[in-house]
């Protein structure tokens, strides 16, 4: 049992966790959010090390302090240098870190259980063995994820014939190992063979998904790491590790269904589907018949120059451009001119949950005209012209009329019902679900084709010109 005083000090914690990850629901409440959950996370260190008070600090600061300083180093200028389109990856590299870090500090009670001599008995086995298990796979899972998102290695899903069979008879394996440490309680060499089959698993479950589902199983891994978390917790009676694992491994695996559902795609075929060809080549039935209608800067600039109501669609395209503040100057420029801005925003625009928020948050768009699917879908009809920016899947609507389409049912943004559509890309490509787009052939729809971030500057100062010369 802790001393009251400490429990209270885990309690306060835990609280400002839970209110930090509330606040982080909402962009206008988020850094604060974060700021409370730092704060708390400060707290948690140092109730720690006052519960340590009876055991040799001197020696345990010695270990840790340039470990933190490193590690504070390190994770500082990282986050700081990171680019937005870097961000997934380096989600993952944290996230497997975490999980890492769980894992080890199992193994390290599980020696310094069988180097007194002694046998783990089976209330200690327990914790200890998941925690290594789910810490391992985690580590190794969300390492090979972030080697696809920084193209280490190829993005596309790696597929070979029998590979369930071979995941299956690998995870029997491990769980057999499990079983036998459990009811032994020693046996450092098969607690190796362990960690080992479950690092190997980790790295076979991840390798035969395609790179732009990655977020979606970050999401999923980083759920497991906050499983592992909690176990630890319960391996070092710490609650405040089993009430912050809890959270994460619950908020994970929330978001991770919110993705899913956002695709339309059961979980299931995230992870065994090896879905999405990534993107970035022509569509197989592209052009069957139809034409799409190109269109030039100035024609464009006159159509939103004239416009009431303009919907701005950003998509994963706008990210690879980094054209979030061209697109600012432009709705500025309309918005001078009395013309009503809003964005609307998909739930999976993007490759990772809040992609599109935190791009245009970066350009100082004023939140509120950050509209959610659900809120703006229906002012479509309303709209002039709907500008979709480097956005491709999510404004499909082969996902509300084919039933053959691999996206039918996914929500979209109904871009289609707008009076006017301007889709500004580089080419017909295809968007990551590798399928052919009708909007781009509706006779409605005119494409801006070029690099989004040059087209959006060069509309700017055409929109410029005309309105000056009107
Ligand atoms: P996509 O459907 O991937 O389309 C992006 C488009 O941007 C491409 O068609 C590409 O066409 C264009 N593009 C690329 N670079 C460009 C540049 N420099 N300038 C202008 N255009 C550029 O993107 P989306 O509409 O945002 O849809 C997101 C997709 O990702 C969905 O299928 C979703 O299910 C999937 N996904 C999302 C998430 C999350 S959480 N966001 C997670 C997993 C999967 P060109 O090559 O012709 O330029």
């Amino acid at each position: 049992m802790h001393d009251p005083w400490i429990t209270l000090g885990y309690l306060v914690t835990a609280v400002m966790f839970i209110l930090g990850i509330k606040r982080l629901g909402s962009p206008a409440t988020a850094r604060q959010g974060n700021q409370i959950a730092a704060a708390g996370m400060a707290i948690a260190i140092v109730v720690t090390l006052i519960d340590l008070r009876g055991s040799d600090l001197g020696s345990l600061a010695a270990l840790a302090l340039p470990a933190v300083v490193i590690g504070v180093i390190i994770g500082g200028v990282g986050a700081r240098r990171v680019q937005m389109t870097g961000m997934p990856q380096m989600v993952a590299l944290f996230n497997g870190l975490g999980a890492g870090a769980a894992g080890l500090i199992s193994i390290g009670d599980f020696r310094h259980i069988t180097d007194a001599g002694q046998s783990v008995d089976v209330i200690d086995a327990v914790p200890i063995l998941l925690s290594c298990l789910i810490g391992s796979l985690s580590f190794a899972g969300s390492l090979v994820a972030f080697a696809k998102l920084q193209e280490l290695i190829p993005t596309r899903p790696m597929t070979y014939p029998g590979q369930k069979v071979v995941n299956g008879g690998l995870l029997a394996l491990v769980l057999a190992a499990g079983i036998v440490l459990t009811a032994t309680g020693h046996g450092l060499i098969l607690l190796a063979a362990f960690v080992a089959g479950a690092l190997l698993l980790g790295m076979l479950f991840v390798l035969p998904i395609g790179g732009a589902d990655m977020p979606v199983i970050i999401s999923l891994l980083n759920s497991f790491t906050g499983v592992a978390a909690a176990v630890t917790g319960f391996v070092l009676d710490n609650e405040v590790l089993i009430v912050s694992g809890a959270l994460v491994g619950a908020s994970g695996t929330i978001l991770t269904q919110l993705m899913s559902r956002a695709m339309n795609r059961p979980l299931s075929n995230v992870l065994f589907g090896a879905f999405g060809s990534g993107g970035g080549a022509p569509a197989a039935n592209a052009d069957a018949g139809r034409q799409a209608r190109a269109a030039t800067v100035e024609d464009v600039a006159v159509l939103l120059a004239y416009a009431r109501r303009v919907v701005i669609i950003p998509g994963y395209g706008l990210a690879v451009a980094r054209g979030q503040h061209a697109v600012k100057e432009l709705a500025d420029e309309l918005e001078a001119r009395g013309v009503e801005v809003e964005y609307a925003i998909h739930p999976v625009a993007g490759r990772m949950p809040g992609h599109m928020n935190v791009l245009l948050a970066e350009a100082k768009v004023p939140y509120p005209q950050l509209k959610e699917m659900d809120e703006i879908n229906p002012d479509f009809p309303r709209t002039d012209v709907a500008l979709v920016i480097g956005a491709n899947d999510v404004v499909n609507p082969s996902a509300r009329s084919d039933p053959g389409s691999p996206i039918y049912g996914m929500p979209i943004l109904n871009a289609d019902q707008a009076q006017s559509i301007v889709v500004l890309k580089r080419s017909m490509n295809t968007g990551f679900a590798g399928i052919d787009n009708p909007l781009f052939y509706d006779p409605k729809t005119v494409m801006l084709f070029g690099d989004a971030a040059k087209t959006v500057a060069a509309l700017s100062a055409e929109v410029k010109r005309v309105l000056a010369a009107a």
